[in-house]
């Protein structure tokens, strides 16, 4: 059986470098390259560390590509630095220099290449905003065709959002945050024909980084990428932190760990509760994830970075 193609497309948060490692570990797939969007980082520091775990899992042939596109609400600062923080984690620093290549066209005409020049559809793993998704589809629609499904880590449906209203004044804390640095992006993919898998809120918020997750995978550090993954870990854990992007990507080689359910949904982009993916009949049909075996799933992670 071929491997499933996947491009991946993040955006630098500290859920990202781990759903990159986890991505790479996977035998279903055939990573064709990841793209970083400059939303829940500060891009420099992001590309370099996303490099560098490339490096350490011996992917150097996987590229890796710059998206320069911008959002409309900036992530906070004290979730950006943690790209700076994570580039200089020492297991990541060992070498001169970095083998895994940077290429040298924005992230977004790489996607536009990439699905292109692939010999069949595409799956896009999404784990930040859908702005470079959109720029691509912008440059050149035809590419549409090339992409099989979209595999999107965002929105909230019927829970509340995690924008908090103390954060970003006067909203009224029913958006997600992917959705919320670029609501015009996810309206603009919600108006092609693209298949799309919502990986929400609803299911994240069953799913939490707990300090006994945490130890767990300390038993194990003698591996690296479990080292990397329990210090990445251990410095979001005093945040309320979930697997979000993690569970996002797990969801690509063991889609039989979740039940999935379509809903209706409209995009808010303007106001109070932009950013909002409102469930709404007559609206665009999306599948999302409604319910995951969670032991299943840490099980598999934890197996998956034992090396
Ligand atoms: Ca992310």
């Amino acid at each position: 059986m071929s491997k499933q193609l996947v491009l991946m497309d993040c955006d630098g948060g500290v859920d990202d470098y781990l759903s990159v490692m986890l991505l790479m570990t996977m035998t279903q797939v055939q990573p064709i390259g990841v793209i970083v969007t400059p939303a829940d980082c500060y891009i420099e520091p992001a590309v370099s560390a996303t490099r560098k775990i490339l490096d350490l899992m011996g992917c150097h042939d996987v590229p890796v590509a710059e998206s320069t596109v911008r959002g409309i609400n900036p992530f906070p600062r004290l979730y950006r630095r943690d790209s700076f923080i994570v580039d200089h984690l020492p297991i990541l620093n060992e070498n001169e220099t970095i083998k895994t290549p940077k290429v040298s066209e924005s992230g977004q005409n790489f996607m536009v290449r990439s699905l292109q020049q692939a010999p069949e559809p595409v799956t896009l793993l999404v784990t930040g905003p859908l702005t470079t998704v959109a720029s691509a589809i912008e440059i050149s629609p035809e590419i549409e065709a090339k992409i099989k499904q979209i595999i999107w880590m965002g929105g909230a449906l019927n829970v509340p959002g995690n924008v908090e209203r103390s954060l970003e004044a006067g909203q009224d804390g029913s958006a997600e945050w992917n959705a919320y640095w670029d609501p015009i992006a996810v309206e603009r993919v919600w108006q092609t024909n693209i298949p799309i898998v919502l990986c929400s809120l609803d299911v994240t918020n069953n799913v939490p980084v707990t300090s006994a997750f945490v130890q767990r995978i300390g038993k194990q550090r003698r591996y690296p990428l479990s080292d990397l993954a329990g210090q990445c870990y251990a410095l979001v854990i005093p945040q309320d932190f979930y697997f979000w992007d993690v569970l996002a990507t797990a969801y690509l080689a063991h889609p039989e760990f979740y039940q999935l359910r379509e809903w209706e949904t409209v995009i808010v982009t303007s106001g109070l509760s932009q950013g909002r993916t409102k469930v709404e009949p007559g609206g665009r049909l999306i599948k999302a994830m409604e319910k995951v075996d969670t032991e299943r799933f840490y099980e598999y992670i934890l197996q998956q970075w034992k090396r």
